[in-house]
């Protein structure tokens, strides 16, 4: 800038700069080294003018020796320089969700602050190698992309925020998505009811295994222990690691008994199913038959309408004598006894 004085020199007058008011911080701003009418600036930060959106204002004056002075204002504009990284909130980078969360929930609210005075519109991105997650580019919200029940426990996320400065300036950062177990019910395996025993069958005797499955990943959710109801009438029990099942008594009585075998998990949900287990009267029934020394082949035939079992009594020679119970003939059914070779 320049002034003019009709009675003097020019390199007579004196400058000044002041600020208007304290819009200024007038330390950055003085008169050039022996160019008193050049205002230099010196770290002049637009942070500090945030309520005034960068601008201040200054107070020129100049004054002649006889004391006179005159004064203009200066407008200043200082335009904003992208320096600050965007910070990105939330600063905690362990995030915990529930294995059952649905997909598209929100998971994670991703925010950005930008000490620049022109703080515009951050972007955000997503580096996620699992695919499981998505970010919404403008507002930050990390959704679930694909179900996580009873998948990976444990994911790793980065979150890239782009500022809207220019050059712009990124930051980023790591999330921990620890996903928690929630346990669901496991589920026993059909079993093919009822189950037969033969009357007067020892204890010991293995009837059946009761399966199960869990869908859970956690260990203890998909510890599974089985159970079974009592019967006065005929004595099982159930091992409980491996659902199987055996006579605990000699099964004397014959009849029909339903027993409620339970699966139960390591958090207490359980399944349950009925079971029947039919113990059929035994009947006996005795024939005298005749035969020729050295006979071979059938020496009686039974006829009954029923499907039932026949056995013989075990003091037969099974290596001489057997019963086929496998000779039907439509509605009724033959039971033949056969010797197999009494010379031997
Ligand atoms: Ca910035
Ligand atoms: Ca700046
Ligand atoms: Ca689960
Ligand atoms: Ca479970």
């Amino acid at each position: 800038m320049f002034a003019e004085d009709n009675d003097t020199k020019s390199r007579s007058l004196a400058y000044g700069v002041e600020s208007m008011g304290s819009s200024c911080n007038i330390s950055a701003f003085n008169f050039k080294n022996n160019h008193p009418n050049i205002i230099t600036v010196n770290g002049a930060d637009a942070e500090e003018y945030r309520q005034t959106q960068g601008r201040c204002t200054l107070n020129i004056t100049v004054t002649d020796h006889f004391g006179l002075s005159n004064w203009t204002i200066v407008n200043i504009t200082i335009i904003d320089e992208n320096e600050y990284y965007p910070t990105i909130i939330p600063v905690d980078n362990v995030v915990t969700i529930n294995d059952n969360t649905n997909v598209l929930s929100v998971i994670l609210n991703v925010s950005a602050t930008d000490s620049d005075l022109t703080e515009g519109q951050c972007l955000f991105f997503l580096h996620d190698s699992s695919g499981m997650f998505y970010i919404d580019e403008l507002t930050g919200l990390v959704h679930l992309k694909q179900t996580v029940q009873n998948a990976e426990p444990k994911y790793n996320i980065t979150v890239v925020v782009v500022d809207s400065g220019s050059p712009p300036l990124e930051s980023n950062k790591t999330y921990i998505i620890n996903v928690t177990d929630v346990n669901e019910k496991p589920q026993l395996d059909p079993i093919s009811s009822p189950i037969y025993v033969q009357q007067f069958s020892s204890a010991g005797l293995f009837l059946f295994a009761a399966k199960a499955t869990d869908p859970d990943r956690d260990v203890q959710n998909k510890n599974l222990t089985f159970s079974i109801s009592q019967n006065g009438n005929l004595s099982i029990a159930i091992d409980p690691m491996s659902g199987n099942v055996s006579l605990t008594g000699e099964a004397k009585s014959s009849g029909n008994f339903t027993y409620q075998i339970t699966v139960t998990d390591g958090g207490g949900l359980n399944d349950v199913m009925n079971v029947t287990v039919i113990v059929p009267n035994i009947k006996k029934e005795t024939v005298n038959v005749t035969v020729l020394e050295n006979s071979v082949g059938t020496i009686y035939k039974f006829s009954f309408t029923k499907v039932e079992q026949y056995t013989l009594e075990p003091s037969f020679d099974s290596s001489r004598c057997s019963i086929d119970n496998q000779v039907r003939n439509y509605l009724s059914f033959e039971l033949l006894i056969q010797l197999k070779n009494l010379a031997l």
